[in-house]
């Protein structure tokens, strides 16, 4: 498989973790989001939209959004699980998943942050205030959430999910960015036991090819 991916983009993450959960190997291609390489129409031929990830699959299948890759290859590898069979459990981890996917990042995408600044003339602290809000609105629905229905270690029990798979990016990038986190005990209790399995290690943005400081 074929991963087209920059290392610091939270959704790439999100399908590096999975792919390192169900022990899948993929060869690394880099998108420099900072050079704009997304927008090339070359990339645009994988990725209409122009953003990352992009999965080639070995025969020759080619997909874009991070949930529907993670949830392709679930229904390819079913070995290690990311969505729960059973139904209600199932919506709540689609519930979380979809809160950071839908509710949290296309705010603080790099194409709506560009546009902030380049196009309507908002000052880079004003930006920064918009990235930060939206983060905290997200990741305190997300902790409500977590609160009534989650059961640790993971978002919702002892093995990971796609809900983790998208809680960790979204939190690694906002305490990144500055954020203050520490209002968000059930989140960044998850996070913490993430971030000490070897799965979630190995998907982190420091240990890709393109890693940059
Ligand atoms: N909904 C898409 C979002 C993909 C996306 O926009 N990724 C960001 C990086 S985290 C990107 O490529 N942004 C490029 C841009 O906005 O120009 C998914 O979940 O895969």
């Amino acid at each position: 498989m074929q991963l087209y991916s920059f290392f610091n983009s939270s959704t790439s993450y999100r399908v590096r973790i999975a792919l390192a959960l169900k022990g899948l190997a993929s060869d690394y291609h880099r998108v420099n989001l900072r050079t704009g390489e997304q927008r090339q129409p070359q990339h645009r031929e994988l990725s209409p939209i122009g953003g990352v990830p992009v999965l080639v699959g070995d025969d020759g299948v080619s997909l874009t959004q991070s949930l529907a890759i993670i949830d392709y290859l679930d229904a390819l590898y079913p070995q290690v699980p990311l969505l729960p069979s059973a139904p209600l459990l199932r919506a709540r981890v689609l519930e979380a998943a979809q809160l950071v996917a839908c509710d949290i990042h296309p705010l603080n995408n790099v194409r709506v942050l560009g546009y902030l600044q380049r196009e309507l003339g908002v000052r880079a602290e004003d930006k920064d205030r918009w990235y930060a809000h939206w983060v905290a609105e997200g990741l305190a629905a997300l902790e409500a959430l977590l609160q009534r229905h989650g059961d640790g270690p993971f978002c919702f029990g002892a093995t990971p999910t796609l809900a983790d798979c998208c809680l960790v990016p979204q939190v690694a990038n906002a305490a990144r960015m500055g954020c203050d986190l520490q209002a968000y005990p059930k989140v960044m209790a998850v996070y913490q036991h993430c971030q000490a399995q070897a799965a979630f290690q190995q998907a982190a943005p420091e240990r890709q090819p393109d890693f940059i400081q």
